[in-house]
Order: structure tokens, then sequence, then C-alpha cells
């Protein structure tokens, strides 16, 4: 059986669609999720989606992304911007993660200028609103695709 994709969410996105439209959108997560899940069935992926206020939850998720999964997207929220803990667990993974954010942090407050994410991720997708998401579904379906000549 073929391992799934972990998206993983952190602090505050299950408010998505109900504050602050402005910058990310009316889409809520379960919207997203919708997305993510028919983009993914196109590429022959399933998905594991999670959401959760807590750090401690999310380094969990990513240990258990080291065995269990095929890559993993990471909205890591605010803790993207304060967070050692999921820096060093990203840096324990050797499978491609993408991270990614519905608005632009650059464009933002500075305290949203620094990713603790960004250096341990494989790529990055920001400002491009919740389709972002499934653009980072695209990317994975290509970086875990099997190479040509390995079966
Ligand atoms: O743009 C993103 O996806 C962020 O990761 C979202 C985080 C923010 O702290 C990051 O700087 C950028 C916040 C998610 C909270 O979303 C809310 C949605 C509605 C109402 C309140 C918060």
């Amino acid at each position: 059986m073929a391992k799934p994709i972990f998206v993983l969410n952190g602090p505050n996105l299950n408010l998505l669609g109900s504050r602050e439209p402005e910058i990310y959108g009316s889409t809520t997560l379960a919207d997203i999720e919708a997305q993510v899940r028919a983009r993914a069935a196109q590429a022959a992926l399933t998905v594991d989606f999670r959401q959760s206020n807590h750090e401690g939850d999310l380094v969990d998720w990513l240990q258990e992304a080291r065995t269990k999964a095929a890559g993993v997207i990471l909205n890591a929220g605010a803790y993207t911007h304060t967070s050692v803990a999921l820096h060093d667990a990203l840096k324990a993974l050797e499978i491609p993660v993408i991270e990614v954010h519905i608005s632009n942090p650059y464009r933002r407050e500075p305290f949203r200028h620094t990713s603790y994410i960004s250096p341990a991720v494989t790529g990055t997708i920001c400002g491009v609103g919740a389709q972002g998401y499934a653009l980072a579904v695209e990317a994975l379906a290509a970086l875990t695709a099997p190479k040509k000549g390995q079966g």
C-alpha cells in the first residue's frame, strides 16, 4: 500500500473562512481539504489531513511522517516564525516537504519575515491563497514520482 502525503496545519488555521477574509480569503480549512483530496486523487496520491493548535502535536506528526508518509505539506501557522522544535523535526525528515502559506508573510509585519521552517524544507509556496495547497500537492506528485528507469 502506497504511503499517504501528510498535510499538517498549525494554530488557528481551523478559523479560516470565519475572520480576516482580506488576508486569508473566505475558503475554510474543510474546503482546502476537499481541494487537496481532489488534486491528490488525480495524481493517485492519498492524503492524511490534520490540524492542531499545539506545537507538540506538529512535532509528533513530523516524526510520524519519517516512516509513514511519502511527503509532507506543512502550514505551521504562527509557529513558522518561532519554532526551533519544528525546524529540528523537519531536519530529521528525508522525504520531500513543501511549506505553504496562504498569505505572503514577506508583505506583512516584520515578525512574519523570518521562517524557521524554510531552511529545513524542500520548497515553499506562499501568497497565492488557498490554491497554494493544491500547487503543493502537484509539487509532491512530481517529487515522489518513481524515477524513469526505476520501474
Ligand atoms: O499565510 C499563512 O498561511 C500563515 O501561515 C497563516 C498564519 C500566520 O500566523 C502566518 O504568518 C501565515 C495564521 C493562521 C491564522 O488564520 C486565521 C484565520 C482566520 C482568523 C484568524 C486567524
